[in-house]
């Protein structure tokens, strides 16, 4: 996960707090004028600007595999981001669509999944979640966005359902996402393996890996810590995962295959996205042994594969 970027070492080895973190949940989108769209209305390709082991990064490549939306990944350098040099944010997931710059992932998800309902266009849509300032508690600006969670079906229905849905994306957003990164790096141990991964699947030197490794794995540890206490978690952080992913296979229930009924909605898949980007990781292997989510994880798992398989066009 961007459970590590240079501003996460940085932050950490000066002492800063824990809050600017990777997985601080700010709230952005930095949107230019639409207008790549051409005369012929050709479909424009989708850049996902992320880290591949981020979690905010992950809901958003789960959410476009599972509805087959075409897009190129571009893997950002945390240490340099040049990557991003062209971007208004220095933060991922970021979604360009022709000229748009869409930030913050579940405002993206909801976003793009209102677009792909209706035949309105992306301007129109970004109409639909105004954005929101405000002043928190230090003075410094924060830009929230009206109906973040909301999928703007163009009807007023709003069924148990849909408020459901909403409400545990929510939930994993503020609950979730928090437990990971304390249980990614729980013990120094565990923090050198995770961190391990991270730096073999991101886009390092061999250098910056190496080097992240040795300090990345030992700050990491320390700002693990912090979030812990920062997010109230349990002295045993794996407990607090163990009691989310009971909340929600609880939630689900036995009576459905998904939250969604028969097919994953977006909550299922920002469940899934989450968990999905600790894959590998021993935090993952015990939350499938200790827990009783994995049916429902190879469920969401299999449904992806079937329906990104579904969606691909004969020649992609
Ligand atoms: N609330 C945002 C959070 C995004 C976020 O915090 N991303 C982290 C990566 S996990 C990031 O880019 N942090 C800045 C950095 O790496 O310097 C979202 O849902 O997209």
């Amino acid at each position: 996960m961007a459970f590590f970027s240079r501003s996460c070492i940085r932050r950490c080895l000066f002492g800063a707090t824990a809050a600017g973190l990777c997985l601080k949940a700010s709230i952005c989108i930095a949107a230019a004028e639409e207008r790549n769209q051409t005369a012929e209305n050709s479909p424009t390709v989708i850049k996902l600007y992320q880290y591949q082991t981020c979690p905010f990064c992950s809901k958003v490549r789960v959410f476009l595999d599972y509805h087959g939306i075409p897009y190129e990944k571009v893997e950002v350098n945390p240490l340099f981001k040049k990557e991003l040099k062209f971007a208004t944010t220095k933060k991922v997931p970021l979604v360009v669509v022709g000229d748009v710059q869409l930030q913050e992932s579940s405002l993206i998800i909801s976003i793009l999944k209102s677009q792909s309902l209706g035949s309105r266009t992306l301007s129109e849509v970004m109409g639909c979640y105004p954005e929101i300032k405000s002043k928190d508690a230090k003075g410094r600006e924060v830009i929230e966005h009206g109906n973040k969670y909301e999928v703007m079906l163009g009807s007023t229905e709003n069924s148990d359902a849909r408020r459901e849905e909403v409400k545990w994306r929510m939930w994993v957003d503020n609950k979730l996402i928090h437990a990971l990164a304390p249980n990614i790096y729980r013990t120094l141990g565990e923090a050198r393996r995770s961190f391990n991964y991270i730096s073999s699947v991101g886009n390092f030197t061999v250098v910056e890996r190496y080097g992240a490794q040795i300090v990345g794995s030992f700050a990491m540890y320390f700002i693990g810590r912090k979030l812990k206490k920062k997010y109230k978690l349990d002295e045993d952080v794996r407990q607090s995962l163990y009691s989310y992913c009971r909340e929600w296979t609880t939630a689900v229930g036995k009576k459905r295959l998904f939250m969604g009924g028969n097919d994953p909605n977006l909550a299922d898949l920002a469940v899934y996205g989450v968990l999905n980007a600790i894959e590998g990781m021993d935090a993952f292997n015990d939350v499938m042994v200790n827990t009783d989510i994995k049916p429902w994880y190879l469920r969401v798992q299999q449904a992806i594969r079937v329906r990104s398989s579904e969606t691909k066009t004969p020649s992609s």
